[in-house]
C-alpha cells in the first residue's frame, strides 16, 4: 500500500480520512515526527491548504495533501469561514465555538450555512487543489456526540440528523471532506 502524508494534527479529520481512502496508508503529521505548529495565516481556504502542505513539502521534502475547512453561514456573511477554528478565541473549544455561533444566531430565521473544504495536493513537483462542499442549516440547539467541530448543530439538506448524530460512514458519504477527497482519489487513481 503506498504511503500519503495527510498533513494534519488534528485526530478526527485524520480518522476520517483513514476510512475514505482506504487504498492508501495515510500518515498524519505526527507519524512522520513533524510536531511544529503550522502557521495558517492565509485568509481563504485555499491559501492554508496551500501552507500546510507547502510546509511539508518544503521541511520534509515528502509528498502530502492538507485541507482547509471552513463553516460559512449566510447570516454572518460567511463567518466564521476561514476562522472557523478561533471563531471563540484563541485557543477555544469546540464547545466555545458552538456556543458563540448559537448566540450570534439567536432570533435569526435564516440559518442556511455550508461546510466547504478545499485540498491541497503536493504531488511530484506540482500543486493541484480539490473542493467539496454541503448545503445545510445550523440548528438552533446541539444534538449528537458523533463527529467533532460544528458537527452537531450543522443539519444537512435532506437529513433528520445533525452531522454528529450520524455514523462517520454516513458524514463522509455527504460531508464536504468526503467530496474533496473523492474528487482527490479519482485524481490519483486517473495517475
Ligand atoms: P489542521 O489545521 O491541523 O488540519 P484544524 O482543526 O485546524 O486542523 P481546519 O482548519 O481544517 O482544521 O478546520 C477549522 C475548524 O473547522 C475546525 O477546528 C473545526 O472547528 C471546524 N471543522 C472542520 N471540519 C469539520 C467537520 O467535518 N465537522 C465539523 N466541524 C469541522
Amino acid at each position: 500500500m503506498k504511503d500519503l502524508v495527510f498533513a494534519t494534527h488534528n485526530a478526527h479529520k485524520l480518522e476520517e480520512l483513514r476510512a475514505i481512502l482506504k487504498d492508501f496508508n495515510i500518515l498524519g503529521l505526527n507519524d512522520i515526527n513533524c510536531h511544529e505548529e503550522i502557521v495558517e495565516d492565509a485568509d481563504t481556504l485555499d491559501g492554508n491548504a496551500k501552507i500546510k502542505a507547502n510546509f511539508v513539502t518544503d521541511n520534509f521534502h515528502i509528498d502530502c495533501f492538507a485541507d482547509d475547512t471552513g463553516l460559512e453561514v449566510d447570516a454572518l456573511d460567511g463567518a466564521p469561514g476561514v476562522y472557523s477554528a478561533r471563531y471563540a478565541g484563541e485557543g477555544c473549544s469546540y464547545q466555545d465555538n458552538v456556543n458563540k455561533l448559537l448566540e450570534a444566531l439567536k432570533g435569526i430565521e435564516n440559518r442556511k450555512a455550508r461546510f466547504r473544504t478545499v485540498i491541497a495536493l503536493n504531488l511530484n513537483g506540482k500543486q493541484y487543489l480539490f473542493e467539496g462542499k454541503v448545503e445545510g442549516v445550523i440548528t438552533k440547539e446541539q444534538h449528537g456526540e458523533k463527529g467533532f467541530g460544528y458537527d452537531p448543530i450543522f443539519l444537512p439538506d435532506g437529513f433528520d440528523q445533525t452531522f454528529a448524530e450520524m455514523p462517520m460512514e454516513v458524514k463522509n458519504k455527504i460531508s464536504h471532506r468526503g467530496r474533496a477527497t473523492q474528487k482527490l482519489i479519482e485524481f490519483l487513481m486517473s495517475l
